[in-house]
């Protein structure tokens, strides 16, 4: 059996990819392997239930999940594996995503899902907190970590300029 990345991404739809996508760019300047695939709570419930029985022997060690409207697929997916969910509630167009960060924050007691923000931000952080749970048992990792915050600090300007409209 082929070694799968540490890290699992999984969406409901392809149209979640836009949203996703934030996370494997954030991922990939990290330095860190991800395999990203289609599952659907609703629509493919059976590939679901696979993936999810077999993410921890099949080499995953964090999953990051993100689904829009009745998100169920991050709540499913811990329900049937050991291994940290992330769940990114992805911007549904009802309700602006309200809908989405619901369904995946309110987890009864029991079985937790890590709910990061709504859209593109949860989709990053998703990432950077995948990273931070690897980076426990690998220093390589922790130090680019520490390289892309570092990064990001020096980005931020001292003061604030004029911007053409
Ligand atoms: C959810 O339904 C998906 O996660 C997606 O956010 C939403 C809408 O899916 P599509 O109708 O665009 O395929 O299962």
């Amino acid at each position: 059996m082929a070694e799968r990345p540490p890290v699992a991404i999984i969406m409901g739809s392809q149209s979640d990819w836009e949203t996703m996508k934030n996370a494997a760019d954030t991922l990939e300047a990290l330095d860190i392997g991800y395999e990203a695939r289609i599952i659907s709570a609703h629509r493919t419930p059976e590939r679901m239930m696979e993936f999810a029985k077999t993410a921890r022997a099949e080499g995953f060690q964090v999953i990051i999940a993100g689904a829009g409207g009745a998100a169920h697929l991050p709540g499913m997916t811990a329900a049937m594996t050991p291994l940290p969910v992330f769940g990114v509630p992805v911007q549904s167009k009802a309700l602006s995503g309200q809908d989405s960060l619901l369904s995946i924050v309110q987890m009864p007691a029991g079985i937790p899902v890590g709910t990061l923000a709504i859209g593109k931000a949860g989709a990053i952080n998703a990432a950077l907190l995948a990273a931070a749970v690897l980076a426990l048992n690998d220093d390589e990792v922790a130090d680019r970590l520490d390289e892309w915050r570092a990064r990001q600090a020096a980005a931020v300007a001292d003061y604030p300029i004029d911007e053409v409209p």
